[in-house]
């Protein structure tokens, strides 16, 4: 009889249907055994490719004697029940960010998980798995740069839908790099500034793409992002840190470098996430198992799931009012957020009428 892990995965949109390819032909140790999507068809479509059986009740997928474990790649307002029934049966899940999408449903969750006194919620934050972010990490940790000072995170998509607002802008894309900042520096961020910009003539009008978001750390740090989820050319990630003793970079696309008798040379920039990030996903999913068979997790937690809800909700009070939002995310409590008093402003001296 095999051992498999034996896993639901809910969900099987783009990313959910990515995850069951990866544990049914590169994960060792796992089995797609349920399926479920509100899509009928994409469901069975997706299961029958692997063996799996459909169930169309998402808490019934949960329940499924022949599930040990929970993929969450359904949409983020269905997470805080999905997760909630996971921690009921006390069996591990690996959710896609968001863990919920509000401040008090991802609390409520890290208080449930925490009453268990077990931790079975893994965030599916994939690049704290990708070679070059560890590699960062790890330099940082060592004090290889001294003291981190300022980071600068640059997020490019090449297209997204119009449903892609400037709100979703932060909760989606954002989100990777409030998560990278607290894995790299080790540190809680406790301000996001929004800035709007002129916006591309892609973006469908209101949404304000791209935007310069601000956060600083707990030692003080700055982190700027520039976010800009549509600039027709491809996939471009870089995080430069730069510390007391010296800054590096990563996400430079440094693989085939070709020169061409045109005098031209260059490679090729990832057309998408799935390419930048594919291995990452994989070991991610890797990790997750081997973590869940032998009763750990290996990753993000409920926590960093539950800071990164409250970073990107405080992005979001700050893009509709244009203040900067302080955010206080101390010792496991619940998260408070608030505006920055408004400064008086500077009143210019009347140049014209000062001239003589
Ligand atoms: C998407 O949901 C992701 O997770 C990608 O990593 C990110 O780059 C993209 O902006 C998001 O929409």
């Amino acid at each position: 009889m095999s051992d498999d892990l034996r896993i639901a995965v809910l969900g099987v949109g783009m990313m959910g249907a990515f995850h069951v390819d990866a544990l049914s032909k590169r994960v060792r140790g796992a089995k797609v055994t349920v399926v479920n999507d509100f899509l009928a068809d994409k469901a069975a479509e997706v299961a029958g490719g692997v063996g799996a059986r459909v169930e169309s009740d998402p808490i019934a997928a949960i329940n499924d004697p022949d599930v040990d474990a929970v993929l969450l790649a359904s949409p983020g307002d269905a997470h805080a029940e999905q997760l909630s029934a996971c921690l009921d049966r006390g069996i591990p899940v690996l959710s896609e960010k968001p863990l919920t999408t509000d401040i008090a449903s991802a609390y409520a969750v890290v208080q449930k998980e925490r009453a268990l006194g077990k931790q079975l919620i893994q965030v599916g934050f994939m690049r704290r798995f990708d070679p070059e972010y560890v590699a960062l990490q790890k330099l940082i940790a060592d004090g290889g740069l001294g003291s981190p000072l300022m980071v600068h995170c640059t997020h490019r998509n090449p297209a997204v839908g119009d449903h892609f607002n400037s709100e979703y802008q932060i909760r989606d894309s954002v989100v990777h790099e409030v998560d990278s900042v607290r894995f790299l520096l080790g540190q809680e961020l406790t301000s996001v500034e929004v800035i709007k910009g002129a916006a591309t003539g892609s973006a469908p009008h209101g949404t304000h793409d791209p935007m310069l978001v601000i956060f600083e750390t707990e030692s003080g740090a700055i982190v700027t992002v520039e976010t800009f989820v549509r600039t027709g050319v491809a996939y471009e990630v870089r995080t430069e840190v730069i510390g007391e003793k010296g800054s590096a970079l990563i996400g430079l696309d440094q693989n085939l470098q070709v020169k061409s008798t045109n005098g031209r040379w260059g490679g090729a920039i990832t057309p998408s996430f799935v390419e930048r990030f594919g291995h990452a996903y994989d070991i991610e999913l890797q990790r997750w198992v081997d973590g869940a068979r032998a009763g750990t997790i290996d990753g993000a937690n409920a926590w960093d799931g539950y800071a990164a809800v409250a970073v990107c909700e405080a992005g979001v009070l700050s893009l509709r009012s244009g203040a900067k939002f302080h955010v206080h995310l101390a010792g496991g409590t619940v998260a408070s957020i608030e505006p920055e008093e408004p400064h008086a402003g500077i009143q210019a001296p009347d140049l014209e009428g000062a001239w003589p």
